[in-house]
């Protein structure tokens, strides 16, 4: 697990804790993501650099300790950085904070409050909230602070600077980070699209970093040892003639470790991007492909443009021409959606057998257009972070706690790619539905959708092949012991135990779902 790894440098404060006067903070979802944002600001600080010291936290740390250990530094500013994930544990922080230390100015940013009057209630704990991207206005902010300056408008407008005046944030990657997380990269900013529940769509349009400048920090990256590169750019294969020149980048300095992370619009592959695709070998290239749904009529409703015919086309394409690793996202609960309409995205999805679904439930992004639907499909969502969506006119809440199990067993037995003698047997002619009714028989058996041994997960499976889905006792023992038997796993599943309990104690052999991928 990557918690148990090291912690980066600035989260280990020794009891001597050099004071600096503006900490940068944040709480990461887990320890392998980096705060990529923050690395921004802080390469943008100017002359208040050196006063300036960016602490990451997880949001599993104590809020209390959270608060002890940022008090330490002596700070007069403290700018943290919101979003949907630790909203709850940013919250209780600086409610903490404004306690202890009601003089240390708080300054609250990130896609969670930038959307004035749609922000949650940290805001009014918070001396200002600085809304959109922060470069410019954090440290003039600072300034004005440290210089004794209190502006009186709570709520700033972060301006965009032009990308081409930003300094660059690639330096900030200690080689802690390098070692151990994830090496977040951006060549463009923005996204030219609108579809609705996402936050994306507020942007105008997408922008892109100059070229040269980019490629320099990824070659420094590339010497200092990153060797996975994970691209948040809204949608990388826009602008092809970018695209090529930075994977034609990557490919003449191909090593059997590179690994390469893209966010792609399903329905733009043209020849001159395949061409470059073919060339990159099996297992360098991720894809996250957003499909959401396959029905055109919520498409529409949500103004997301997406051709389904091309988009199929492109995604037989990669997994006939390249080895991609290809992950690709559906969403339950949008307006209009159903049972009917989900299981139909999620078969014709499945037909094109990419390595992962993702199927996740809609959430309430605030400030994201897709709210102006609230009332005409009574969307309601959970109102509490990360607001996910609970009933809808034509969603049950019964109906929307089964496909949140489905979700999570999808994710256990289709997307971890152990199963993958046993999942076609699963499947059938029929894949939603047998899938569902084995979801329906696993939570009835196990009573649980999260953490299930993995040897009992063979068990369960081999209950519900035999017992649900009419597999015939060898049909089934054998596709698991298929299985079984890449897991490493000691001994063998019990497949006649009909009691619940057994705990096998055992960690899960590596989960890296690329290589049990490749395997199957
Ligand atoms: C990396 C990432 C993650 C990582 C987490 C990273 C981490 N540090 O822990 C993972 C993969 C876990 C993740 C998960 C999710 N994510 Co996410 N994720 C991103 C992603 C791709 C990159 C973030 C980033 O670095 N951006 C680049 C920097 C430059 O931009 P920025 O972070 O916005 O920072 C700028 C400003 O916001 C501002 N700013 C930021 N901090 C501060 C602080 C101060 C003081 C100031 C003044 C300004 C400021 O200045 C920065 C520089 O311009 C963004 C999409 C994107 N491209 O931004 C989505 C995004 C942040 N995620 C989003 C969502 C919805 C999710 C999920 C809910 C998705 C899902 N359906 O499950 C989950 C939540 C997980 C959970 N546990 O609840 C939304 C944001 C929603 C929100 N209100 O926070 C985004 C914007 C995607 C979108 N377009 O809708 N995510
Ligand atoms: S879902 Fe993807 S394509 Fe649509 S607005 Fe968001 S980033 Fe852009």
């Amino acid at each position: 697990m990557q918690r148990n790894k090291a912690k980066p440098d600035c989260v280990k404060l020794s009891a001597m804790s050099i004071s600096s006067n503006i900490l940068l903070v944040t709480l990461n979802a887990r320890y392998m993501h980096t705060a990529f944002g923050l690395r921004y600001l802080q390469a943008n600080m100017a002359e208040l650099e050196n006063q300036t010291k960016l602490i990451e936290f997880t949001i599993h740390e104590l809020p209390i300790n959270i608060a002890e250990q940022l008090l330490s530094h002596n700070p007069k500013v403290i700018g943290f950085s919101v979003y949907i994930w630790n909203v709850a544990e940013v919250t209780k922080t600086v409610a903490m904070l404004k306690q202890i230390a009601p003089e240390v100015k708080i300054i609250l940013g990130g896609p969670e409050v930038s959307h004035y009057p749609d922000v949650p209630m940290v805001c009014e704990l918070a001396d200002y909230v600085i809304s959109g991207p922060g470069e410019h206005a954090f440290p003039a902010l600072c300034q004005q602070l440290l210089a004794g300056n209190s502006p009186e408008e709570k709520f700033i407008d972060g301006k965009a600077l032009p990308l081409d005046e930003l300094k660059l944030p690639y330096r900030y990657y200690t080689d802690e980070d390098i070692r151990n997380r994830l090496i977040y990269v951006e060549a463009s900013r923005g996204c030219p699209f609108k579809c609705e529940f996402c936050l994306s769509a507020l942007d105008k349009t997408a922008k892109a970093f100059s070229l040269e400048a980019f490629l320099n920090e990824m070659e420094a990256l590339l010497n200092r040892g990153v060797r996975n590169f994970k691209f948040i750019d809204r949608t990388f294969n826009l602008k092809i003639a970018t695209s090529v020149q930075i994977l034609e980048f990557f490919l003449a300095r191909m090593s059997d470790d590179l690994y390469l992370h893209f966010e792609v619009v399903p329905d733009h592959l043209p020849d001159k991007l395949k061409e470059v695709l073919k060339r990159f070998p099996a297992h360098s290239l991720q894809f996250e492909i957003g499909i959401q749904t396959f029905d055109r009529e919520i498409q529409t409703r949500i103004s997301r443009k997406q051709n389904n015919e091309k988009s199929k086309a492109n995604i037989q394409w990669l997994r006939d021409n390249t080895g991609a690793h290809l992950h690709t996202d559906l969403i339950f609960g949008l307006p209009g959606d159903n049972l009917e309409n989900f299981a139909d995205s999620f078969d014709q999805l499945i037909a094109l057998q990419p390595q992962e679904i993702q199927l996740g439930i809609l959430k309430r992004l605030r400030g994201a257009p897709i709210n102006r639907h609230n009332d005409d499909y009574a969307l309601r969502y959970n109102p509490e972070a990360p607001y996910n969506i609970l009933t809808t006119r034509d969603i049950d809440f019964t109906t929307m706690q089964r496909i949140n199990r489905f979700a999570r067993y999808w994710d256990m037995f289709g997307n971890s790619g152990r199963f993958s003698h046993s999942l076609p047997l699963i499947l059938g002619d029929n894949p939603f539905q047998s899938f569902l009714a084995l979801s329906d028989a696993l939570y009835e058996r196990s009573n649980s959708s999260w953490k299930i041994a993995l040897k009992r997960q063979f068990e369960l499976l081999y209950q519900i092949l035999t017992e649900v889905l009419n597999y015939s006792e060898q049909t089934a023992s054998e596709a698991l012991m298929a299985d079984f038997e890449r897991t490493g796993l000691k001994g063998r599943p019990d497949f006649n135990q009909r009691e619940e309990g057994e705990k096998s104690g055992k960690k899960g052999i590596a989960n890296k779902r690329q290589r049990m991928h490749s395997h199957g």
